[in-house]
């Protein structure tokens, strides 16, 4: 069952480089990946990876995506002059060649089919390819942006053609925009391309029209091309997730993906000289971990852009790791998106409402605002300028992500004395604390010899605060009573005065709400009872017209509603609580599970009643960071459930920054 995480590395990528003086291309170094390599093996991740040897693309596996003239030409530059290759590289647009450039880049290529091997027969679970040059720019016939050969769009063919994927996903949170990746899939409905990019209103490289949010794809893949143009600089891990919450996850949930393909540059992070944006290097492992419950975890990322050495090896391990399977980092000063990125939003789920499901009912949009958007540019100009400054000074530093502590114990369980221990969990033996027993006997017991519920209960205050130590990452719990348990765990975790718990209920029973009202506790209940209005800003009724047992609905609201919630709450602790005859299917209670763990640190206490047994073992799996079952093509939500949930957003956003998708002002 143990799977693990590929990496894909040769040095021998390492072996090219500028041979002359070009100020726009003298950041491709090949320092980019020595240090990014170093980074990983000093951090003790490369250890952990299984190694994966590069290959040599083929002509055939190059011919999947380039012109035969354009391949041919290629072949002849191991052979050149340093005149011929200066030539030859002037007909591109900032590129450069070298006498090893075309070796590098049939590994770079090959390195991604490897990385799809692996992952596509099982041998591992995902994994990432490190190589140079990079892929996304590259034409069918033509070199572009430092990419000789298309890694990424090459390895989308090759998983189609070879092993019968019928959808892939291809997620490019390089800065710039991946055209060469846009033009190869433009009119392929199976190939579902997402790429955010600088674009400044199309000022910045490669200055392209088709890089705007309408250009949705052509013909029968018209809404399969996503693009999200970012026309300022500054971005930051709001605008990032932002995007992920209301965009490419809704959308990628829908198109239902077997495999995931990563154009992972790092150019979109704090320090890149040529992104100039202002997301954190573990941003990358939220990106990334919100990836892996689609496709049954099948993600694959290959490495494209990143100049700005430090900034880069950061980002690159912070995504290994989380492939490897770590908590992610809490992430830090969450703001909620700019008014800029808030139009670009809005701009791109307006442009995709006509092609998906999960967009469609959303709140209509005044069209007068769709295709305002040369405004006010000199006004933005100036402006700019000024935020420049500022940001330069910000930029020379920020602090190194802090190392993640992986606790000792995985997954604790608390389970009836019938109930079999999962494979990979450890049981978790009662309390005898004292302190801990006469607090729960307390303030908990109905009657004086109920010994049963005391051994219960003081095991989950002491498991609780064991998580809080960080001796334990996360646990299972089932309980007779799930109302107490719940209530005992949540008055624990508020004693410390930091601590935010983050409680999901799924059920359609009524909870009680325990003081939800001073902020330590935020309650999000799915059901499908109209209960009564919202209960202030921390309690959040979420009614779905078939409960949870309309997956749509129910995904939709968890991708658009709970995960922007939880970000932006930043919980400490996020308790899961099933109550009997939730509906919910396995597949979609385990992707519940597996997404909540982005938040706190992967702490998640589950609490179910004693009657789920048949749960415990694939909720254990989940917590485990085994990822879900993929939830198949889903239908279309119902009507009503959108609209309620695009009504709930937006009530909620003047308390919840994360859970806006419109600029206020252009509202
Ligand atoms: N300011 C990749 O990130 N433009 N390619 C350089 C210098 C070319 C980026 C202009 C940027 C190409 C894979
Ligand atoms: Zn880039």
């Amino acid at each position: 069952m143990k799977m693990g995480t590929a990496l894909v590395y040769d040095e021998e990528m390492t072996k090219y480089k500028l041979l002359w003086v070009d100020p726009a291309c003298k950041i491709e170094v090949p320092e980019r990946l020595t240090v990014s390599h170093e980074a990983l093996v000093k951090a003790g991740l490369a250890d952990r990876c299984v190694a994966v040897p590069v290959r040599e693309a083929t002509d055939a596996d190059i011919l999947l995506v380039h012109s035969e003239e354009y391949l041919e030409a290629v072949k002849k530059t191991p052979y050149m002059t340093l005149e011929d290759l200066k030539e030859f590289t002037l007909q591109y647009g900032d590129v450069y060649f070298h006498p090893n450039i075309y070796h590098c880049a049939k590994l770079a290529a090959g390195a991604a089919l490897q990385l799809v091997d692996s992952v596509v027969t099982g041998k591992v679970r995902n994994g990432m390819a490190l190589v140079r040059p990079p892929g996304h720019h590259s034409m069918r016939s033509a070199a572009n942006g430092f990419c000789v050969f298309n890694n990424v769009a090459i390895a989308a063919q090759y998983a189609k053609q070879k092993y019968g994927m019928k959808r892939v996903l291809i997620v490019d949170w390089d800065v710039h925009h991946g055209q060469g990746v846009q033009s190869c899939f433009e009119d392929d409905p199976n190939v579902l391309y997402f790429s955010w990019h600088r674009y400044e209103h199309q000022r910045f490289w490669p200055q392209l029209r088709d890089s705007d949010y309408d250009c949705v794809g052509k013909e029968k893949g018209a809404g399969f091309n996503i693009n999200v143009p970012w026309n300022k600089v500054g971005m930051k891990n709001g605008d990032y997730l932002s995007v992920f919450c209301h965009v490419l996850l809704p959308i990628a949930y829908e198109f239902s993906p077997d495999l995931v393909l990563v154009c992972a540059g790092f150019d979109s992070a704090i320090g890149d000289p040529e992104g100039e944006m202002c997301a954190s290097p573990d941003i990358f492992a939220h990106l990334t971990h919100l990836l892996m419950n689609l496709a049954g975890g099948k993600v694959c990322a290959v490495l494209e852009g990143g100049y700005n050495l430090t900034s880069l090896h950061q980002s690159v391990c912070q995504t290994v790791q989380t492939l490897l399977g770590d908590p992610a980092p809490r992430p830090a000063d969450l703001d909620g998106p700019c008014t800029s990125a808030l139009e670009s939003l809005h701009c791109v789920r307006s442009a995709h409402r006509q092609y998906w499901s999960c967009l469609k009912h959303a709140a209509e949009l005044p069209s007068s605002e769709i295709s305002t958007k040369c405004i006010k540019l000199e006004e933005e100009e100036e402006e700019k300028q000024q935020h420049q400054k500022k940001e330069e000074e910000e930029k020379e530093a920020w602090p190194e992500p802090l190392k993640r502590l992986t606790p000792p114990v995985r997954t604790a369980v608390v389970l009836p004395d019938g109930v079999v221990c999962p494979d990979g969990c450890e049981r978790f033996s009662p309390s005898e604390d004292l302190n801990i027993l006469n607090k729960v006997r307390e303030n908990f017991l109905k009657g004086p010899d109920d010994s049963d519920a005391l051994t219960t209960l003081s095991s989950l205050t002491a498991l609780v605060e064991k998580m809080e130590k960080n001796e334990i990452c996360n646990g299972l719990a089932l309980v007779r009573d799930v109302s107490t348990a719940r209530m005992c765990v949540v008055q624990h975790a508020a004693t410390a005065h930091r601590n935010r718990v983050l409680m999901v209920c799924v059920g359609d029973a009524v909870v009680p709400s325990p003081g939800t009202d001073d902020g330590k506790t935020l309650l999000v209940q799915f059901s499908n009872t109209e209960s009564e209005e919202q209960k202030g800003k921390f309690h959040i009724p979420v009614c779905l017209k078939k409960g949870c047992s309309d997956v749509s609905g129910f995904t939709l609201a968890v991708l658009g509603l709970l995960l922007p919630l939880g970000y932006e709450y930043d919980p400490s602790l996020v308790l899961l609580v099933r109550t009997p005859g939730s509906g919910l299917c396995d597949a979609a209670w385990q992707q519940l599970t597996g997404l909540l763990q982005g938040l706190a640190q992967g702490h998640t206490l589950v609490l179910m009643q004693e009657g789920e047994k048949a749960c415990v073992g694939p909720t254990a799996s989940s917590l485990l960071g085994v990822a879900a079952p993929s939830l198949g093509k889903l239908p279309a939500p119902l009507p009503e459930d959108v609209q309620a949930l695009e009504r709930l957003r937006h009530r909620l956003q003047a308390d919840w920054k994360l859970l806006q998708t419109t600029a206020p002002e252009t509202a």
